[in-house]
């Protein structure tokens, strides 16, 4: 449906459509129903819209023979599915109107929908971008995930520590999912291996079912939309439940109902050490096993056989976390299907793709091999089989590089030997690809350069981005308004429209607009802070933002270094012309990360002496607003002036909330690290505030020996700073609580290095924020240089160079409209059960 004018007949038959949902599908009197009964059944009334859509593309999908692309990924962060699906189906006017007519506020309504955790941080949030754009850009995909009965933990802050709280998010009704009651796969655990002739068997030893949930994906102002895909896991009929039940003993059957149910339970919050557990293992297998199922049974059922999966099936890895589906294709292929190892892999190894998202080496997966020949014996055969192939062709291209093949071998032999997934998941790819720019090239010179070398040109790159739908018209209406006003609308679909916006970066007009918008932006947020923690906040104050996980490499300690300098350079001088400042962090720390849990407790500490100073008057404010997310994030973004991108030089691999910052017009205060050096190279020097060392002179630091010690010595202010901290300045009823935070744990991240640096970039964003109207025209040329950075650019780019898949037309999604043919899809659609 596209945008329209609202008709009286239009509100009307809406209205009637949601009280028809209410009395039908929820079984609600109008009357006696609660906002979250409005939002379910006026959600239902969207669904309705997207369903035919969806079934519509399905149907053309088939019928043209499309190649698609199966996102895999353990995490997807989708934020609120209802905003979003009533712009995309063009009727947020029209629903606003009819809920209006019955005595409910659309915002009100909007607020009542749950933010579904599943996932950590970056990487499930672009996989949720991907997805909006995928639909939008009409590529045919299906993201394939987990429907975590609890997602990432709420975060409460008690006395300034963070506590973590499970998120029934489950527990209110979600509806926008449907039940594929139909969609079922076993999936199979343990158990041992034997030989019959060429054949092997694997009897596994136990048996758990993978139950589909299906999302609709909505295209914005398109009628493609895709799926979203998500497993639960439930006890089988088979295996062990079934025999106690058989023996009588209904309670252990019972207990291990439970057990089995366990791999979909809970999702892993640490994005920042691999922890090897075995849960995890199963997790991923859980995932990887069900979707290649699904996929070959889709494929099969559309075209007969495996023997073109290659040519149709593009399967993406997101991370090396499902990379068991590499083993698990071969598997099947092998033998259930019967092919020959060269026919498997030569179909396998076309259709894997495979996305690195660090290059940290504690975040790298590797897997014992005694874990792996417990739980999926088959699977490592399998392994083992392609590590041999693979280093048989290593040592023909390389003869007599013994050091290589130990360093290439996807199996680790020094002290456990263990299987190295993101070796895996390189060799069995056609393209492997970093997220930014420079960490694509310091990904092929570092963790993977000798796989450079024998693969020259499997690595390439492709930049992050954000969807515009959620990140501007969503998120920031105001601003969406001035876009519309200035460029017209295009921008929605094709970001690099933007640009024209550089015309109106001189324009009075404009720059009164944009900064009323970012007030009352600030203002929505100041509100939201007042509400929900009591402190006051002056919306004429710079906000400068940090949200993000808490990581020592992403700095949050030195941001409070800063604070803290500020705060002892305003007691020493308080008459002087200071630019008020509030400073707002959000962020989640991993429950056994001891130092990104320490982090917090000291910014909240830092915020009770700063914030109740009453010599500071008001100057400085510091904020940690709890339990971030994507439908805070969505408040906070639009309403910050300062967005701090401050990890250390080649630690971050991109990061997509700087681009979200600038795209509303947030000027960066960043190091040359992950995408900020691409948005430099847009916005130009003078509208960014970079400091800090490089990557190289961050390697010459640490070849060197580096030391906090020597600028702690060397630099009084920041001697001054960190001695408050271990003195017991901000916890004086704790004064060692923060002796083993920033010297003693060695900096390994160099903050000690960078501050000075970035106390002077800190400096010149305060003297800049003082001249109101260079600093909105820095906002503007921010704003209208952030098209690339456009997740719609992004997935072009796999589509085109990686995936090489073509974009469907208006034409093929509205297919042939003759019965016969909407008969004739259907029916292989029908096959497709
Ligand atoms: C690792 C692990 C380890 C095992 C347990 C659970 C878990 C979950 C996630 C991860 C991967 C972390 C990698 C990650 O999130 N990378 C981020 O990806 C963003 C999207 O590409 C990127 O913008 C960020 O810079 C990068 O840190």
């Amino acid at each position: 449906m596209s945008r329209q004018s609202l008709s009286p007949e239009m509100i009307k038959s809406v209205k009637d459509a949601i009280l028809h949902k209410m009395v039908f599908a929820l079984g609600v009197e109008p009357r006696d129903a609660s906002k979250r009964n409005w939002l379910n059944a006026t959600l239902r009334v969207v669904r309705d819209l997207s369903t035919e859509e969806w079934l519509q593309t399905r149907r053309s999908q088939v019928a043209n023979g499309s190649r698609r692309v199966y996102y895999l990924s353990m995490e997807f962060l989708m934020g609120r599915t209802f905003s979003n699906a009533m712009i995309s189906e063009g009727v947020y006017e029209l629903i606003g109107a009819a809920l209006k007519e019955l005595g409910q506020d659309l915002e009100d309504i909007i607020n009542e929908e749950g933010d579904p955790g599943l996932g950590n941080g970056g990487l499930g949030r672009l996989a949720a971008c991907y997805l909006d754009s995928l639909a939008t850009m009409k590529i045919p995909a299906i993201g394939y995930g987990i429907q975590y009965e609890y997602g990432m933990f709420r975060q409460e802050i008690c006395n300034g520590e963070q506590v973590e709280q499970p998120d029934e998010w489950l527990e209110n009704e979600f509806v926008w999912p449907y039940l594929r009651s139909s969609k079922r796969f076993p999936v199979r655990f343990g158990g041992k291996t034997w030989r019959e002739g060429k054949k092997v068997v694997w009897q596994p030893e136990e048996e758990i079912t993978a139950q589909a949930h299906d999302q609709l994906i909505p295209g914005f102002e398109t009628t493609s939309t895709n799926s979203l895909r998500l497993w639960s896991a439930h006890a089988s009929g088979k295996g062990f439940a079934l025999s106690e039940f058989n023996r009588g003993d209904y309670f252990a059957a019972m207990v291990k109902q439970n057990s089995s149910e366990n791999v979909s339970r809970v999702l892993y919050p640490d994005d920042s050490t691999y922890n090897g557990r075995e849960l995890r293992l199963r997790q991923e297998y859980f995932l990887c096993s069900a979707s290649v199922q699904d996929i070959i049974r889709r494929h099969e059922a559309e075209f007969g056989s495996c023997v073109n999966l290659a040519d149709k099936v593009a399967i993406h890895l997101n991370d090396t976390h499902p990379t068991l589906a590499v083993p698990e294709l071969m598997r099947i292929l092998i033998d259930e299907k019967g092919y020959s190892w060269e026919q498997a892999w030569a179909t396998t190894s076309k259709t894997f793709f495979y996305t690195n998202h660090t290059l940290m080496s504690e975040a790298l997966e590797t897997w014992p091999v005694e874990m792996l020949a417990r739980v999926l014996p088959r699977h490592l055969e399998i392994i083992f089989d392609i590590n041999e192939h693979f280093l048989e062709e290593v040592r023909s291209q390389f003869p007599n590089d013994n050091e290589l093949i130990s360093r290439v071998s996807l199996i680790d032999e020094q002290g456990d030997r263990r299987v190295r997934m993101a070796w895996l998941a390189v060799v069995a790819s056609t393209k492997v690809n970093g997220v930014a720019k420079i960490h694509s090239d310091l990904m092929v010179e570092s963790i993977f350069a000798d796989f450079a070398r024998i693969f020259p040109n499997r690595f390439t790159n492709v930049t992050n981005g954000v969807t515009p739908r959620r990140w501007i018209k969503i998120a920031n209406p105001g601003l969406a308004n001035i876009l519309d006003k200035y460029i017209g609308d295009k921008w929605l679909t094709d970001l690099s429209e933007l640009e024209k916006f550089n015309d109106f970066a001189d324009d009075a007009d404009a720059q009164s607009q944009v900064a009323a918008v970012k007030f009352e932006n600030k203002r929505r947020l100041a509100n939201y802070i007042e509400e929900t923690q009591g402190i006051i906040l002056n919306p004429e104050a710079i906000f400068d933002v940090q949200i993000k996980r808490i990581h020592k490499y992403k700095r949050q300690q030195m941001n409070v270094l800063h604070i803290i300098t500020l705060y002892n350079r305003i007691l020493r001088n308080p008459t002087a012309d200071w630019t008020p400042r509030v400073f707002i962090f959000a962020g989640k720390a991993a429950s056994a990360y001891y130092a990104a849990k320490k982090v917090i407790r000291l910014i909240n500490d830092v915020a009770s002496v700063v914030n109740n100073d009453s010599r500071i008057n008001d100057l400085i404010k510091v904020v940690f607003i709890p339990n971030y997310g994507v439908s805070l994030a969505q408040i906070i973004i639009p309403a910050a002036d300062v967005s701090e991108q401050i990890s250390l030089a080649g630690t971050e691999a991109s990061g997509t909330s700087n681009m979200k910052f600038a795209l509303n017009g947030a000027l960066t205060i960043g190091t040359l690290d992950g995408a900020n050096v691409e948005i430099l190279d847009r916005v130009g020097k003078e509208n960014i505030f970079i400091f800090g060392n490089e990557v190289e002179q961050v390697e010459e630091l640490r070849r060197n020996g580096y030391s906090p010690y020597h600028y702690y010595e060397k630099d009084s202010e920041l001697n001054e700073a960190i001695s408050q901290i271990l003195n017991g300045k901000f916890s004086p009823e704790d004064p060692y609580r923060y002796q083993d935070l920033i010297l003693n744990s060695g900096d390994y991240y160099q903050a000690c290095a960078d501050y000075r640096s970035y106390v002077e970039a800190q400096e010149k964003v305060a003297q800049a924020y003082r001249n109101k109207k260079a600093w909105i025209r820095s906002a503007i040329i921010n704003i209208a240089n952030m098209g690339y950075f456009s997740s719609d650019r992004s997935v072009m780019d796999y589509a085109n160079n990686i995936w090489k898949i073509e974009p469907m037309s208006e034409e093929q999604l509205k297919g042939d409209s003759t019965i016969d043919s909407i008969i004739e899809s259907s029916n292989k659609l029908l096959n497709l059960k």
